[in-house]
C-alpha cells in the first residue's frame, strides 16, 4: 500500500470502526497451506503436535453445525505462519499507528453452507468484542483482522460491521451465539442521533477486514455452494495491558511469541 493510501486508511478505520482490504496479502501458496491446515485441525490431526484450545466445536461435531476452534495456530505450522505474517502486522500498524501488534487469541471459523430448511445453528449474532474480553484493561487498544480464506460473498453469509458505533461506548448488548439477528436488531439500543448502517465484508481468499473491539458485527446465513472459511485473529498494540497486569484467560499466552506472533515491532 502506498503512503497515501495507508494515512487514508488509518482515517476510514477511525471514522468508521472498520477497514477492509478487498484483495488478497498473503503469498498464494500459503493461503493454499493454511487451509489444508484448517481441514487438517478440523479432523483432529496437529502437525505441532499440541491440540488448540478448548472449543466450542470439535472433531467429529456437527459437520453442519458452524465451527468455532479456539487457538488453531497452536495446532498447525501453515496457520500460525497465515497468523503471523508480516503482512498482516504492516497493514494493522497503518490502520492503528501502532508500534507492536501481537496476535494475542485466535478462532477457526467455519461456515457451512445452510440447507434451506434447516434450524442448524451457523449465524453469527449481533455483538462487540468486548463484552467478551473484561480480561483487557479499560482503554486497552485491542482490535480484529478476520482473514478471508474462501471467497466471501453477499450469499455466503460475510461479517456485516455497523458503520461508526465503535463510537458508541460499551453497550452490554449482543450475543455471538443468538441466531435470531433480526430479534436482536428490535432490543439493541441504538444512542439518539445515531442510525443503524450495516456494510458487508465481501472479500476474496487472502482479503482481510479489520474490525475495532467495540464495532457492533455479526453474520447470516451461507446460502453459496461452499463453506465459508475465515480467521478471526484478535489483535493488541502496545497500548494494551491484563487487568491487574495478570496472565488469565484469554490473555494467559501473551508472552510466548510462539504461540501468540508478534506481528510488527516487538
Ligand atoms: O465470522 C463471523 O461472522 C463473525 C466473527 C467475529 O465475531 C469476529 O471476528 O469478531
Amino acid at each position: 500500500m502506498s503512503a497515501l493510501a495507508l494515512e487514508n486508511a488509518r482515517a476510514a478505520y477511525e471514522a468508521d470502526g472498520f477497514f477492509m482490504i478487498p484483495q488478497s496479502i498473503f503469498p498464494e501458496e500459503l493461503i493454499a497451506r493454511a487451509i489444508a491446515g484448517m481441514d487438517a485441525i478440523r479432523r483432529g490431526e496437529y502437525d505441532t503436535g499440541r491440540p488448540p484450545q478448548p472449543s466450542p466445536w470439535n472433531p467429529g461435531d456437527d459437520p453442519n453445525a458452524l465451527c468455532k476452534i479456539e487457538q488453531p495456530q497452536f495446532a498447525s505450522r501453515a496457520v500460525f505462519e497465515l497468523v503471523g505474517h508480516p503482512a498482516l502486522g504492516e497493514a494493522a500498524a497503518a490502520i492503528t499507528g501502532a508500534t507492536m501488534v501481537q496476535a494475542w487469541w485466535v478462532q477457526l471459523l467455519y461456515k457451512p453452507p445452510a440447507a434451506p430448511d434447516s434450524q442448524k445453528k451457523t449465524n453469527v449474532g449481533w455483538h462487540q468484542d468486548r463484552y467478551y474480553w473484561n480480561i483487557w484493561e479499560e482503554g486497552s487498544e485491542l482490535f480484529t483482522a478476520w482473514v478471508a480464506l474462501s471467497d466471501v460473498t453477499e450469499e455466503s453469509g460475510p461479517m456485516r460491521f455497523v458503520r461508526g458505533s465503535h463510537r458508541w461506548g460499551f453497550r452490554n448488548q449482543g450475543d455471538f451465539f443468538e441466531q435470531d439477528l433480526d430479534g436482536q436488531l428490535r432490543a439493541i439500543e441504538v444512542p439518539e442521533g445515531e442510525r443503524w448502517e450495516e456494510a458487508a465484508a465481501i472479500l476474496p481468499p487472502g482479503g482481510v477486514s479489520f474490525h475495532h473491539c467495540l464495532t457492533f458485527h455479526g453474520s447470516g446465513p451461507n446460502h453459496s455452494a461452499g463453506p465459508r472459511r475465515s480467521f478471526a485473529i484478535h489483535l493488541r498494540t502496545q497500548n494494551s495491558r491484563p487487568v491487574g497486569d495478570r496472565r488469565e484467560g484469554l490473555a494467559q499466552f501473551i508472552d510466548d511469541p510462539t504461540l501468540c506472533p508478534i506481528l510488527y515491532g516487538g
